[in-house]
């Protein structure tokens, strides 16, 4: 390509490894990207109100589509306003290229206006992260980066100052193509042999399944099936385990059900199936636990195991079935399954509407949502309380999606991602469930969804709180302190930015108020005012128990003495 600018084969390069838009917030050190963008139709600029809602925007994407995506931002503030989405888009694992553009490059390193150093500032959310200080650097770093972004799967960085993304480029574009396919990785035969011989020897298995065991859904079932085993799930495991799944006994941790930590307490050995499952404290403290994990670093990571393999769930369990003498004593199973019923029982019985004159329980508002969504909704829901009722109230079925900010744990992730999800998905049914501190804190990408037409619905549970972080004080024994929020009228903000804006401030008020949302073509917003009050205890228990043992769980969870927990749950209070 003679003639071009550093920024049209960067553009270019993008574009032949099949990237559609890049997000991100326009500056004067990325002009020529944004000119080599405006020239082109296989290429658009998706313009946020906030970097840091280009990163989560792009790790939607990536999250979603399996494919990389990319954000940018303008060189010093502008970068580094992406940091916190692009940490949450590394620990979830997604692909995602950040261009960093940086100052002019002869000033670097003379503490310039606006100078900063996205290389080093960006090594620790990254694989890979890279300045390009002249044009025969290209294309071949930007395509390191790619494809690090994509085999690593993870955040790649490069920073490019402005000045050289307008040099003339010394290189043609290499028509890199970036690999789509995972390589397919599977344990030695005497790795499986192993498996299989542990297994055998096992009279209770569990099975605990998370986020790797996407893909994997019939081979998980035939190995519970042939194990007899409950199969506890993580939050991250929720969208790829829980459906169309008899073996399925609940969710396990701070969120989960008691059901869920059961199944894994009482098990001979536990099966750990693509999942990272961060709360030692849960793990179960006498069982024999064999992990399965694609990446060899990850294997004990949480806690000593047995024995562990590497490879892809899917893999490994299809070469492991056959050599899996099938269980017939299924009594661990039907106790766990009849424990969870139990539990789901104890959950459902919290998301009614009540009387007209009571508040209205978030739990009935997420439960209403689940009933109304499309079949192949995706949700994405806040730290803080939406996380809560998201795991416990959304109904996966292996179409739907549910993206969160589950291993990074950043408030004011639902709107951003929403709004990533929506891009790549124009014709599917997007819902944000929001907290009111959550979309306070982004709030500026409120006005992103007219600026793109992105008929994105934003359910608001507005508990006038720090609702989670307050329950974490109470827990701890602090007096609650700096959680009360004076809020705006949401609705009427949505409205002054173009969307239909909704309120529903009792029980009856809810359903018509979700159903208008839905059906609405274009964007909408409805606020919901919750009970703050409402507890996020596990169910099951009379009153007096959940309250003792839900907020003894929170305490020791988040203090870290979780032998506690365990001891407590040794007393039977669970059961
Ligand atoms: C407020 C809040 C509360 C939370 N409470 C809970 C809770 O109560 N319970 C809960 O479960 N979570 C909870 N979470 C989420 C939690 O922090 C973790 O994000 C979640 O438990 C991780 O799930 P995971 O282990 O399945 O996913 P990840 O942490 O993503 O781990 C996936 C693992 O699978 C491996 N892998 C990936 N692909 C494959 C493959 N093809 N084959 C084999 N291995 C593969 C990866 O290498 C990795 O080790 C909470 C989050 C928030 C924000
Ligand atoms: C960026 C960021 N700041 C602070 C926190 C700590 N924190 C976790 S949940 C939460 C409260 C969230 O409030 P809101 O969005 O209103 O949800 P609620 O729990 O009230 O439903 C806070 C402050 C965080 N996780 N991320
Ligand atoms: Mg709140």
């Amino acid at each position: 390509m003679p003639g071009t600018r550093v920024a049209d084969l960067l553009v270019e390069t993008l574009v032949t490894a099949g990237v559609r838009r890049i997000h991100g917030v326009a500056g004067d050190s990325l002009n020529a990207i944004t000119d080599s963008i405006r020239a082109r139709r296989d290429i658009v600029w998706a313009p946020v109100r906030h970097e840091e809602s280009a990163a989560f925007a792009a790790g939607a994407e990536a999250q979603l589509t399996g494919r990389l995506a990319v954000c940018a931002g303008s060189c010093g503030p502008g970068n580094l306003h992406l940091i916190n989405g692009l940490f949450d888009a590394h620990r979830s694992r997604a692909p995602v290229l950040a261009i960093a553009a940086q100052i002019p490059s002869p000033e670097i390193g003379s503490g310039y206006f606006q100078e900063t150093h996205p290389d080093q500032l960006f090594r620790e959310c990254s694989h890979y992260a890279e300045l390009v200080s002249q044009p025969e650097q290209m294309p071949r770093v930007l395509e390191i980066a790619m494809r690090t972004a994509v085999s690593r799967e993870g955040v790649a960085v490069i920073a490019l100052p402005g000045d050289v993304a307008l040099r003339p480029a010394t290189a043609g574009p290499s028509g890199l193509r970036l690999p789509e396919l995972r390589p397919r990785v599977r344990p030695s035969d005497a790795d499986l042999a192993r498996l299989a011989e542990l297994l055998a020897g096992a009279t209770r298995v569990t099975i605990l399944a998370g986020a790797g065991c996407a893909g994997a859904h019939d081979a998980l079932l035939s190995l519970a099936d042939r194990l007899q085993a409950p199969i506890v799930h993580t939050l991250r495991g929720k969208e790829w385990v829980e459906y169309s799944n008899p073996h399925d006994v609940g969710m396990t941790g701070l969120l989960g059900f008691s059901s869920g930590y059961h199944a894994l307490e009482s098990a001979d050995l536990v099966l750990l199936l693509g999942t990272d499952f961060p709360y030692r404290q849960f793990y179960p403290t006498s069982a024999t636990l064999v992990q399965v994990d694609l990446r060899g670093e990850q294997i004990g990571r949480r806690v000593p195991v047995q024995f562990g393999v590497v490879g892809d769930v899917g893999e490994t369990v299809a070469a492991l079935l056959p050599l899996v003498t099938p269980k017939r004593d299924d009594r661990h199973l039907r106790a766990a399954l009849a424990d969870y019923a139990k539990a789901r029982e104890g959950l459902d019985a919290l998301a009614t509407e009540g009387s007209a004159s009571s508040k209205i329980h978030p739990q009935y508002v997420a439960r209403l949502l689940d009933r109304l969504a499309k079949p192949d909704a995706i949700f994405a829901c806040d730290v803080g309380t939406p996380t809560v009722w998201a795991a416990r109230y959304l109904t996966m079925n292996g179409q739907r999606r549910l993206l969160g900010s589950f291993n990074h744990a950043s408030m004011a992730n639902a709107l951003p991602q929403a709004i990533g999800a929506q891009l790549a998905f124009p014709d599917r049914q997007v819902i944000a469930m929001s907290g009111d501190g959550g979309l306070a804190m982004l709030l500026g990408d409120l006005l992103t969804l007219r600026q793109l037409d992105l008929p994105v619905k934003i359910v608001v549970f507005k508990n006038d709180s720090l609702a989670f972080v307050n329950l974490e004080m109470e827990a701890a024994g602090f007096v609650p302190y700096a959680t009360d929020l004076k809020n705006p009228n949401f609705a009427a903000i949505a409205t002054g930015a173009g969307l239909l804006g909704l309120s529903a401030t009792t029980p009856d008020q809810v359903q018509p108020a979700l159903r208008q949302a839905l059906d609405h073509p274009g964007p909408a917003l409805v606020e919901v005012a919750v009970d703050r009050q409402e507890i996020v205890l596990p169910p099951t228990l009379d009153l007096d128990l959940v309250r003792k043992f839900g907020l003894f769980v929170v305490r020791a969870v988040f203090s870290g003495r979780g032998d506690e927990v365990v001891d407590l749950a040794k007393t039977s209070l669970l059961r």
